[in-house]
């Protein structure tokens, strides 16, 4: 079995038993113009991720492995959106309104889809999740029990929001997260370092952290 040099030990990698999940990395979250940036975030700090993803879905794919993405949003009718959540904030503009992307995070609209460098490849399941961590109110949890998946390989965005969040879910559902840390990335660098600290803190508490070059030596041949 591949052991993969991580913090804050070994982790032992089953490419066969793994999934790579990819959290929203959506055209709102990532681009110039997008609704990140009209709340004042600075989207350079995701967009540095995605070459990184990039190369990493490809040697991902390459090695035949499970991949599965998610996006963050809501129904167009919004009667998935607490009103809680669209009250927080105290924007102007929120969840749900017209944006410059489409209405904001409202499935099927271009702003909410995934950006064109990481597009999900027919066949690849894609997770549409109404809150910040993956599991809840999705399917996720039922299709990788089908197929087996124990250990996830986590990249996306953002380390202290949806990343962590569906970390310690996974951590719950029994399933060793490996995040990759050149592969999430925060609109704020102390939020990204602290969140990865959070994770592999107390001897792996919620998994471990790792660059992606190690997992892409240890599935290319
Ligand atoms: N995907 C995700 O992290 N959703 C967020 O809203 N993140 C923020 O950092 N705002």
């Amino acid at each position: 079995m591949p052991q993969i040099n991580a913090e804050p030990y070994a982790f032992d990698f089953e490419p066969a038993r793994a999934a790579l999940l990819i959290i929203d990395m959506q055209r709102d979250f990532l681009e110039p113009g997008g609704f990140g940036e009209m709340l004042g975030n600075d989207v350079s700090q995701l967009r540095r991720t995605i070459e990184p993803n990039r190369r990493l879905l490809a040697a991902w794919r390459e090695a035949g492995l499970f991949v599965i993405h998610t996006r963050e949003g809501h129904r167009p009718d919004l009667a998935d959106l607490p009103p809680e959540k669209k009250a927080r904030g105290r924007s102007k503009t929120s969840i749900g309104d017209p944006g410059p992307m489409g209405r904001i995070l409202v499935r099927g609209e271009p702003g909410h889809d995934i950006i064109p460098e990481l597009y999900p490849l027919p066949g690849e399941p894609v997770i549409d999740k109404p809150g910040k961590g993956a599991f809840y109110a999705t399917d996720l949890a039922e299709i990788l029990r089908h197929r087996g998946v124990t250990q996830l390989v986590v990249t996306g965005v953002t380390t202290e929001v949806c990343v962590n969040t569906t970390v310690r879910e996974a951590n719950d559902r029994g399933f060793n997260c490996l995040v990759l840390e050149d592969c999430v990335g925060s609109y704020f660098p102390e939020f990204h370092i602290m969140g990865l600290k959070m994770i592999k803190a107390q001897g792996g508490i919620f998994g471990w952290v790792a660059p992606s070059e190690r997992v892409i030596a240890a599935i290319s041949h």
